[in-house]
């Protein structure tokens, strides 16, 4: 453990937030990449690869999703893959150098049955090739948490996406309580939580610093924090939203970073759009994890070529271990 770190905290106010964001990107700069080396190694980024295991056809209507069956995007509905296929992919993710691999399901929950069982025999499978092995399959119940647990899942993916003032203007399908209570039944059953958010969807500067209050609130931290860029997804609600500016994405990790000193910050969606500068001050800021990989679940992602030439060029370098978070410190 390295010495002088900040402490971790779980009280960050609006206001606090507020003057973290808004400072001098010099300063505010300086304050993440000060915290962020207390931490981390700044020169390595762990490679997450990203499978959808079960396309399309979902029963919620979040605004930003291309596969809500309430919105008309041009994406083909399949069923869950067979264990195989995904175990394949996984091989080969290995391979490429990823050291996570995360399955995301298009379900509002998980119903128990046949799929669910494949589901824990996918994750037991990714956990034998020596990976850590993530999910994001919708809500679960405290017992399906711990079935997951047992299969020796490694982490779940459910994000809170923006904050709670915003939210129901873009899921009203659910509640930010549902949110919460699914990450509460994780972190029961031992397993570790992976929760972020989606900035562009117009939202305020204001509900972007509540959702990261909201996740910091949460304790233990959670152990990744997922950092997307709205993807205006043609058929989507959100299909007409104007790009945020690299920039605001930049101010958003740093401001994760500085509120959750020990998680992995992952600069997620849309990446493709940004250029190799903007990721640079991203991984300044004190992103420390990507998704790799040419498709993220149904949208573009960089190329592991791409991905491989952007850090060679930084002079940054995939983490080889599978994480050990020190998130967990509250
Ligand atoms: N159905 C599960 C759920 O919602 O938790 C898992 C899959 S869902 C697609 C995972 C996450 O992807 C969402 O919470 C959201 O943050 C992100 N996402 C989906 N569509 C996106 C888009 N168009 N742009 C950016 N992020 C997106
Ligand atoms: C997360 O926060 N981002 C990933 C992962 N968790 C599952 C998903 C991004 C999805 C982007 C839109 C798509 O590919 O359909
Ligand atoms: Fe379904 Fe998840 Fe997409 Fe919402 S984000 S529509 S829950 S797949």
């Amino acid at each position: 453990m390295k010495e002088n770190r900040p402490s971790t905290r779980h009280d960050w106010t609006l206001e606090e937030t507020r003057e973290l964001y808004e400072q001098a990107l010099p300063e505010l700069l300086f304050q993440a990449q000060t915290v962020h080396r207390a931490f981390h190694n700044p020169c390595e980024v762990q490679v997450c690869s990203l499978l959808s295991i079960k396309t399309g056809g979902c029963a919620e209507d979040c605004a930003y999703c291309p596969q809500s069956a309430h919105h008309e995007a041009a994406v083909e509905r399949e069923p869950l893959l067979a264990v195989d296929q995904v175990l394949s992919a996984a091989r080969e993710a290995h391979a490429n150098g990823a050291s996570r691999f995360c399955m995301g399901a298009a379900w509002r929950e998980v119903s128990d049955g046949e799929d669910f069982d494949k589901v824990l025999e996918m994750v037991a499978g990714v956990r034998e090739l020596g990976m850590e092995a993530c999910c994001t399959l919708g809500m679960i119940t405290p017992e399906q948490a711990e079935r997951l647990a047992e299969a020796g899942l490694s982490a779940y993916n459910h994000n809170l996406d923006t904050g709670p003032e915003y939210y129901d203007k873009i899921i009203t399908t659910r509640t930010y309580q549902d949110r919460l209570d699914t990450i509460k039944n994780v972190r029961s059953a031992g397993i570790t939580v992976c929760s972020g958010g989606i900035i562009g969807m117009g939202e305020s500067i204001s509900d972007r610093l509540e959702m990261l209050c909201a996740l910091s609130e949460l304790e233990p931290h959670p152990e990744s924090v997922p950092i997307n860029a709205l993807m205006a997804i043609e058929g989507t609600p959100l299909e007409k939203q104007e790009p945020i500016e690299a920039l605001e994405m930049v101010r958003t990790i740093a401001c994760a970073r500085i509120m959750m000193p020990g998680s992995m910050v992952r600069l997620s969606a849309g990446r493709i759009d940004m250029s190799t500068e903007a990721q640079a001050l991203c991984f300044l800021a004190g992103a420390n994890s990507i998704f790799a990989g040419e498709t993220l679940l149904t949208a573009a992602n960089p190329s592991e070529n791409e991905d491989e030439k952007l850090l060679e060029s930084l002079g940054m370098r995939p983490r080889k271990d599978s994480a050990a978070p020190v998130a967990g410190e509250s």
